[in-house]
Parts: C-alpha cells; sequence; structure tokens
C-alpha cells in the first residue's frame, strides 16, 4: 500500500476524490481469461482494482505491517489445507477403476467435509445485504457535543457499511418493499464505534421485547414458507392492524422509501435518541442521519417487481459497479442535537419513544462529517457475510439511552453472533478486528486466532506485572454518563408511547401529491394480497384514523366500505424534507443506455459515450446482437447489453441514436422507460424511431435534437430532478 495509491490506501484524503471511470464495470476476474485451460503455474492473481481486503491488523487489533493479501491464498500448485501438494483432484482414491472409493483418501474426505461444512447459519433478520469499505472524514463541527475522537476536525477513519433489506433470505431479491439496513462500522483509534440504523427513521415496535412477534408476523408464514421477502400478506397485516404502533413505520415502508433506487440513494439514520458527551461532561440528546450526496431516490413499484425477476442483485451490483465504476457514494453525517433534560422530551416529542421523528424543520439536522465508499469487498464472504455489528460497540462521548427498543438489541447483536459465527471469537476475524489495541482477559474459545503471552487473564495480578490496567477518563477510558435512575419495576410504558397516529399523518402530509398516490397504491396491493377480509377491514379502520381520503382510495381498490375515524384525527404541520421530490440532485453514478444499430452514427455514438462517462455516469450501448457494430471507417463501438439482455429498469435514462431498425423489443424497451417516467433521449432522426413507440415525441421528458450534446445536456438536467414526475396521472407542480 502507498499513500500515493487512493484506491490501495482507503483512508488517504485523496481516497475521497473519484477515481477514473471505468466505462463498462462488472467484468468478473482481475485479468481477461484465456480461451483454453491455463496450464502454466503461476501465482494468483491480485485482487482487482476496485477490491481492497480488511486492513491487516492482528487479533488483538495491532498493525502487522504483513502485506494485505497476507490471509488469502498463495502459491501455484494445488494444495491441502496443510499444504501438500496435489496432483490430481478430479478422481477419488478407488481399488481400481471401477472398484469402491477408498476411506484412506484423506484428499477426498477433507475436501468434501469442508465443503458440507461451508453455510454458516444467515441472519435472522436482514440477511440479504451487501457491503463497501470507505472512510470517514470529520469536520469537527460535532467537537462541541462530543468528545468521541473520531469527530474530531480533519479525523480520517476507516469504515465498513453493509446495507440490507429485513425480511429476505439471504438469496432473496434486493428490490422488494421493506425497510433497508444500514449498518456501519467505524474503526476508530478508541475502538470500534458501530452506527446500526435503517433508511427508515422509526421502527415498528417501542419494546425490543416485541422484536420476535414483528418479524414472525413479516417472516414467510410457517406452514407453506411463503411469501419470501416480502409484507403483503395476512400475518404481517394481522399484526400491524392489531399492533397501531407500528402505523408510523408501515407508512413509510408502504411509500416509496420502501423501494430505494440505489443503497446510494437513501438516507440513513440512527433511529434510537443518543446521548452525546463534550470534553466538559456536557450531555445532549441526539439523532444520526446519513443524507446521501446523491439525494433520496426510489424506484417505482413496477420498476421493483420487474427488477426482482430480471436482475434479483440490482443494488448490489449497482453499488459494487458504481464503486468500480469510480462513481464513489458518499453520504453526510448529521446530528440533530436536542438538550439532555430528565424528561427526554422535546417540542412534546418523546425522544425515547422510536416510533416519532424530530422534524427537521424543528431541530435541523447539522453536518459533522462526510463517508466516501471506496472500495469494495475481496470475499463476500469473509468480509460482508462475516461482519457482525453490535450497539454496544460505543466510544469514549457516545452513550445509549433508555429507548426501551435500544435497551433490548444491546442484548441481542452479541447474542446473535454466538450462533452465526459460532462462537464467541469472532470479533478477531478480519472484518471485525479492532483497529485499537486490545488487551480484554478473555480466553480460549472455538476459533481462537490469536497467541496470548502471560499467566494471569486476571484482575487484579501480580505474575503478568498487573497487566492489564484500568483505563479512567485521563486515559480514554470508557466512563457511563450517570444518569440517575429510580422507579418501581413494572411492564409498562409512558402516557406518551399512546399516541400512534399523529406522526404517520405529518409524514402522509408531507408527501407530494405523485407520493402519496404511490403510498395509496402499496396500501391496496398489500393488502389486495391478503386472503382475511377481516385483516384488510382491520387495517382500514388503522388508516381511518390517519386519513379520509387515503381511507376511502385504498377501501376503493379492495372493494370495501371506508370506515369513519374512532378517534379524533389529530391536526399536524407537515414536514415538508420527509419529500423526495421537488429538489434537482446530482447525477453521478446514473446510467444512461444508447439504443443504436449498424445504420447509427458510430463516431457521434462513441463520443457521446466518451462525454456521459466523463461526466462522471455510466453509458451502455444497447443493439440488436452482441460484439460490436461496425459500418464505415468509424472505430467499431462495443456492445455492452443486446436487446434479449437488458430490460429498461437497468437504465436511468435511455437515448437512440438514429434510427435503428425498429423490433419489438426496443419498443418494450423505451415505452416502459417512458411509462416509468424516465428521460428519454433521441439525436441524429430518432424521430422516427420514438414516434414508432406510440408515446407522444412532445411529451414531457423527452428530448429530441439533432446534435448529441445538446441533447445530452436536456437529458442529463432532467435526470437531476431524478424522474419526469408530469408523466404520472398525479404529479406535482
Ligand atoms: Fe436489528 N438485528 N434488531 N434493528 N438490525 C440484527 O443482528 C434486533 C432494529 C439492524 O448488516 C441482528 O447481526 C432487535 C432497529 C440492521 O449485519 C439481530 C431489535 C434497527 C441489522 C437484531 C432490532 C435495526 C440488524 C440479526 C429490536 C434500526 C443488520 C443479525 C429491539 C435502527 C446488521 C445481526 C448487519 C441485525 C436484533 C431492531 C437495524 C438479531 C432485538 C430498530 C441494520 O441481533
Amino acid at each position: 500500500m502507498t499513500a500515493a495509491d487512493p484506491i490501495r490506501d482507503r483512508t488517504a484524503p485523496e481516497a475521497e476524490e473519484k477515481a477514473p471511470s471505468a466505462v463498462v464495470p462488472g467484468a468478473p476476474a482481475p485479468e481477461p481469461p484465456s480461451l483454453d485451460e491455463p496450464t502454466q503455474p503461476r501465482e494468483p492473481a491480485p485482487p482487482k482494482a476496485d477490491q481492497r481486503p480488511p486492513e491487516a491488523v492482528s487479533p488483538t487489533g495491532k498493525p502487522t505491517g504483513a502485506p494485505e493479501d497476507s490471509r488469502s491464498q498463495a502459491g501455484a500448485y494445488l494444495t491441502t489445507a496443510q499444504g501438500l501438494r496435489l496432483p490430481d483432484t478430479d478422481h477419488s482414491l478407488k481399488a481400481g477403476d471401477r472398484g469402491p472409493t477408498l476411506l484412506q483418501d484423506h484428499h477426498l474426505r477433507e475436501k468434501i467435509t469442508h465443503f458440507d461444512h461451508e453455510r454458516i447459519p444467515e441472519r435472522v433478520v436482514h440477511a440479504r445485504g451487501t457491503g463497501a469499505h470507505g472512510v470517514f472524514r470529520s469536520y469537527g463541527t460535532a467537537t462541541s457535543v462530543t468528545k468521541a475522537g473520531f469527530l474530531a476536525k480533519d479525523v480520517t477513519t476507516p469504515v465498513f457499511v453493509r446495507f440490507s433489506t429485513v425480511l429476505g433470505s439471504r438469496g432473496s431479491a434486493d428490490t422488494v418493499r421493506d425497510t433497508r439496513g444500514f449498518a456501519t462500522k467505524f474503526y476508530t483509534d478508541e475502538g470500534t464505534f458501530d452506527l446500526v440504523g435503517n433508511n427508515i427513521p422509526v421502527f415498528f415496535i417501542q419494546d425490543a421485547i416485541k422484536f420476535p412477534d414483528v418479524i414472525h408476523a413479516g417472516k414467510p408464514h410457517p406452514d407453506r414458507e411463503i411469501p419470501q421477502a416480502q409484507s403483503a400478506h395476512d400475518s404481517f397485516w394481522d399484526f400491524v392492524s392489531l399492533h397501531t404502533e407500528a402505523t408510523h413505520h408501515t407508512f413509510w415502508n408502504m411509500s416509496d422509501r420502501g423501494i430505494p433506487r440505489s443503497y446510494r440513494t437513501m438516507e440513513g439514520f440512527g433511529v434510537h435518541t443518543f446521548r452525546l458527551t463534550d470534553a466538559a461532561g456536557v450531555s445532549s440528546l441526539v439523532k444520526f442521519h446519513w443524507k446521501p450526496k446523491l439525494g433520496v431516490h426510489s424506484l417505482v413499484w413496477e420498476e421493483a417487481q420487474i427488477l426482482a425477476g430480471t436482475d434479483p442483485d440490482f443494488h448490489r451490483r449497482d453499488l459494487a459497479d458504481a464503486i468500480e465504476a469510480g462513481a464513489f457514494p458518499q453520504w453526510e453525517l448529521g446530528l440533530q442535537v436536542m438538550p439532555d433534560d430528565p424528561e427526554q422530551v422535546y417540542e412534546g416529542i418523546d425522544l425515547l419513544d422510536p416510533t416519532k421523528i424530530v422534524p427537521e424543520e424543528l431541530v435541523p439536522v447539522q453536518p459533522v462529517g462526510l463517508m466516501t465508499l471506496n472500495a469494495n469487498p475481496v470475499n463476500f464472504f469473509a468480509e460482508t457475510e462475516q461482519v457482525a455489528f453490535h450497539l454496544g460497540h460505543v466510544v469514549p462521548g457516545i452513550d445509549p439511552t433508555n429507548d426501551p427498543l435500544l435497551q433490548g438489541r444491546l442484548f441481542s447483536y452479541l447474542d446473535t453472533q454466538l450462533t452465526r459465527l459460532g462462537g464467541p471469537n469472532f470479533a478477531q476475524l478480519p472484518i471485525n478486528r479492532p483497529h485499537a489495541p486490545v488487551n480484554d482477559m478473555h480466553r480460549d474459545g472455538f476459533h481462537q486466532t490469536a497467541v496470548h503471552a502471560g499467566v494471569a487473564p486476571y484482575r487484579p495480578n501480580s505474575l503478568d506485572a498487573g497487566v492489564p490496567f484500568p483505563a479512567g477518563p485521563e486515559v480514554d477510558g470508557y466512563v457511563e454518563v450517570a444518569e440517575p435512575v429510580q422507579g418501581a419495576k413494572a411492564r409498562t410504558a409512558p402516557a406518551s408511547f399512546d399516541d400512534h397516529f399523529s406522526q404517520a399523518r405529518m409524514f402522509y402530509l408531507s408527501l407530494s401529491e405523485v407520493e402519496r398516490k404511490h403510498l395509496a397504491d402499496a396500501f391496496t396491493f398489500e393488502l389486495g394480497k391478503c386472503y382475511e377480509q377481516a385483516i384488510k377491514l382491520r387495517m382500514l379502520h388503522v388508516l381511518a384514523n390517519v386519513d379520509a381520503d387515503l381511507t376511502a382510495t385504498v377501501a376503493e381498490g379492495l372493494g370495501l366500505p371506508a370506515p369513519s375515524a374512532t378517534l379524533s384525527v389529530p391536526d399536524v404541520e407537515p414536514s415538508p424534507a420527509l419529500s423526495q421530490i421537488g429538489r434537482p440532485w446530482p447525477t453521478d453514478g446514473r446510467v444512461i443506455g444508447i439504443i443504436a444499430d449498424e445504420t447509427s452514427n458510430l463516431a457521434e455514438v462513441t463520443e457521446l459515450q466518451n462525454t456521459i462517462v466523463a461526466a462522471g455516469m455510466q453509458a451502455l450501448v444497447i443493439a440488436p446482437h452482441g460484439g460490436t457494430l461496425a459500418s464505415g471507417s468509424s472505430e467499431p463501438v462495443v456492445v455492452q447489453r443486446t436487446l434479449l439482455t437488458t430490460r429498461s429498469t437497468e437504465f436511468d435514462a435511455i437515448v437512440v441514436a438514429g434510427s435503428p431498425k425498429p423490433e419489438p423489443k426496443m419498443y418494450r424497451l423505451l415505452e416502459e422507460a417512458f411509462r416509468h417516467a424516465k428521460v428519454i433521449g433521441g439525436f441524429g432522426g430518432a424521430e422516427d424511431a420514438l414516434s414508432a413507440v406510440g408515446f407522444p415525441t412532445d411529451a414531457p421528458g423527452v428530448v429530441i435534437e439533432q446534435e448529441a450534446t445538446r441533447m445530452l445536456e436536456q437529458v442529463v438536467t432532467l435526470m437531476g430532478e431524478h424522474r419526469v414526475w408530469q408523466r404520472f396521472p398525479v404529479h406535482v407542480g
């Protein structure tokens, strides 16, 4: 690793800058394979340029100075796990050609045994996910509220982030309607800090003891084990309609937030209120926010459904491709800071209730640092699957609060890793190793990879010269905030936790018209998938306590009567910050498809592709066949997608180069993109191809120019709005 190499050195300041764009990300091998099977022995190839393994620190947190690839396989020759070279791995050891296999075949037994044990239990929730390495650089603006070292000015900290869905199994589709996990591991000098959040700022339940209930209700039905990775079924709606504290979260899930366009375009939230303490010991209550530089964008429901079939790995691929192409995704970490008073209620909002937000209009989000994801993992299992987050991974200056949901999580995350990662030493897995020295007196256990010296893993001792010594605050020891605690033991909740509808209404009223329509459609779809009329009706009663118009729309779609509210519908102010629509955003990493064939002006296609890539986006040429397009004296154009291998859902905009020969699949591509309110462009006589599809070429967001550059300028401006919102039947503005 050299400091001059920003991709290799994840913590170098330059690593935040963009790497040169590759035109087509996603090639699986670091070197192009030869046509014939290679026969010349050689060392394994290095990882791809966009990939980095975890930092080379020892199991107990010391920098080792070992090369970063020291944990991957080495040597040119096939060996056993013990390093014995092997001449053959295709035939088991048999008594003669046709004889039975011999028990003495140690290679067969080792190979098959290891294979038999390759799987570990998937996460009980958030099983489906993907990860990336990056760096967090602090602005220093948080030092007024916390002494956390990684939030001091200009400190850079390596991070690993894992994004996930909640309900689906490990192999489920990425684009299902669900909450998304957004978990960040900061490898700080003071120990590891994990911020284990979601893309939705509130949760279904107010108390951790109900977590098994909500998850059992959301997971597939236990009898037939369907449906996979979705909430559109009876048991989910049975639970949330009886358990109305879920209403606010359900509204977020049914909104466009439940189907993000990309992990790169999601906000992240710590959900709970945390307590920060400054160097003088003054504490504040805070909410953590991640704000994506690319803005918050979502899919439309039909796109999400198509993608679940055509590209179940859509979000995983999108993140890896963007990083590989050098369009490094970035988020600003922000804080909402509230006073730490004994009530822990701010402007009537109970800060210990995780079903409530504090509107940004009331308490603005103050940016405190920037996170850049700049490297893909080298090995999914070793890194993304084995990473272990835990809310108890805190650093001095950050404390939990008494939010009863947070309190239970403090127990659950350590507990779950014991089964999932096979014992108590999971902190020694390379991805989980702290970057701070570890002297914890823990010993032995399954998979112990540290070699502990000394004879006295206890305190006090004299045999190991008293080591390790307690660390007071003067040497950055973690001292809990001395919050007074009192009260009679009881299984109860404060009365303020009884308000289940006011913020659901605030969220609904804050959405634009088109977003409300999407939300109503989502409720109608999900409840329409339930079999039990009673559950649909019961849920309509819940909606009636939030908004009468919404209830009427959903009831009509279900063919049921719309009930009236049973409570007085709360009078609330909208929070405009909750709407995703109405602002332009950068287009970095967005994907433009260029439809071309041999009749297109290929020199212009190449120039357009280069201009798009130079502007930080991806440009993929779509043609009727694979290989290259060639005509006349122009350089051949490499085809990245054929009309058969792609679908409109891969692209944020589609442009047509000239007038390619009409084909049904080309129509489908354009018609679908148009229906999903994507920008459509055409140049060099594209109007014929476009009008043949059946939509008006003067429709909003359809840009036709003779000249490609003029067209591209307008296409990119429109893409900044994410979609051509006017094309939806109900639209803003
Ligand atoms: Fe989790 N959650 N959770 N959760 N959670 C897990 O930990 C749990 C909750 C979140 O990418 C598990 O390692 C309880 C809220 C994320 O590896 C488990 C409760 C929020 C991830 C667990 C909650 C989250 C998890 C499963 C109720 C948002 C994925 C595997 C009190 C603030 C982390 C694992 C990753 C994972 C328990 C509620 C976020 C079982 C008991 C609220 C992002 O420990």
